[in-house]
């Protein structure tokens, strides 16, 4: 059973995922407008966010909200966290790796969440102590033990991201692990590790609004989350380390050796 603030954000989303369908379908038509070297603000962020806003105000309307778009909307302590479009390149670029996230956090901890891909209508949610799921199916980590076999995500920086020892970093995981995927969208490359579909994930330079779901999500499907130097992550860390649990420290090492 999903509970109400579940139901609430689903709403939510599924009513702003209507408004990104329409623009990804045709994106071409689109204004967009470049805020820094790949970081774009599309129209289409801007509606979608505040098509959320409107619905979950109507509900909370004495949250406080941290949002991609509008900033922070200071209220009481109980926060949601906003990300229109995980995937904005993905989205302007006609990929349909793009998802809406929003997330309840209390007392700097994450306890409830929601990614939803419109195109591909994959509705991923987790509620503390509730486990994690896809539309109806619950989710789980996958099994793999040995970093060899394994298929880990991350995102590459670009442009003004670039950080100095990438290339070692992708050099030595290459070597390590069964491949990489860069699939573009931080949230729903958490929710991936979550279904089991890639063992591990790790970026640095993240916001909250990109992971706030999707580290509630793994955890909730048996994964484990930590900062990429294996320390405890919390909600004001740039970077993430999630696995399947059983690679972690594994992954952790071959990360920070450099
Ligand atoms: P976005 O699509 O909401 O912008 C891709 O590696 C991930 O990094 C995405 O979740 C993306 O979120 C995020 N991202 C893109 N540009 C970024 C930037 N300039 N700074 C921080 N995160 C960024
Ligand atoms: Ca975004």
């Amino acid at each position: 059973m999903q509970p109400a603030v579940i139901n609430i954000f689903e709403k939510a989303a599924k009513k702003a995922g209507k408004i990104l369908t329409r623009d990804f379908g045709e994106i071409e038509n689109l204004q967009i407008e470049s805020k820094s070297v790949g970081d774009f603000v599309t129209n289409a962020d801007i509606k979608v966010e505040r098509s959320i806003l409107e619905t979950l105000k109507y509900y909370y309307p004495n949250y406080t909200y941290i949002t991609e778009e509008s900033g922070k909307i200071e209220g009481d302590e109980n926060v949601i966290i906003i990300d229109p479009i995980d995937g904005t390149s993905n989205f302007i670029h006609g990929i349909p790796h793009v998802g809406i996230v929003i997330a309840k956090m209390a007392d700097g901890e994450i306890t409830d969440g929601i990614i939803y891909n419109p195109i591909l209508n994959e509705f991923f949610w987790s509620s503390k102590g509730k486990g994690s799921w896809c539309n109806d199916r619950r989710l789980r980590v996958s099994n793999r033990t040995n970093l060899t076999e394994c298929l880990i995500g991350t995102g590459l920086p670009f442009g003004d991201r670039i950080y100095k020892n990438y290339l070692d970093e992708i050099d030595g995981i290459l070597k390590a692990t069964a491949g990489i995927r860069r699939l573009g969208a931080a949230g729903l490359d958490l929710a991936y590790v979550a279904s089991g579909k890639l063992d591990g994930f790790w970026e640095k330079d993240l916001n909250l609004w990109d992971i706030s779901s999707g580290i509630l999500i793994v955890k909730e499907a048996g994964g484990r989350i930590s900062r990429i130097n294996g320390d405890d992550w919390s909600s004001n860390c740039r970077d993430v380390v999630a696995t399947n649990t059983k690679i972690h420290e594994d992954l952790i090492k071959k990360l920070t050796l450099l």
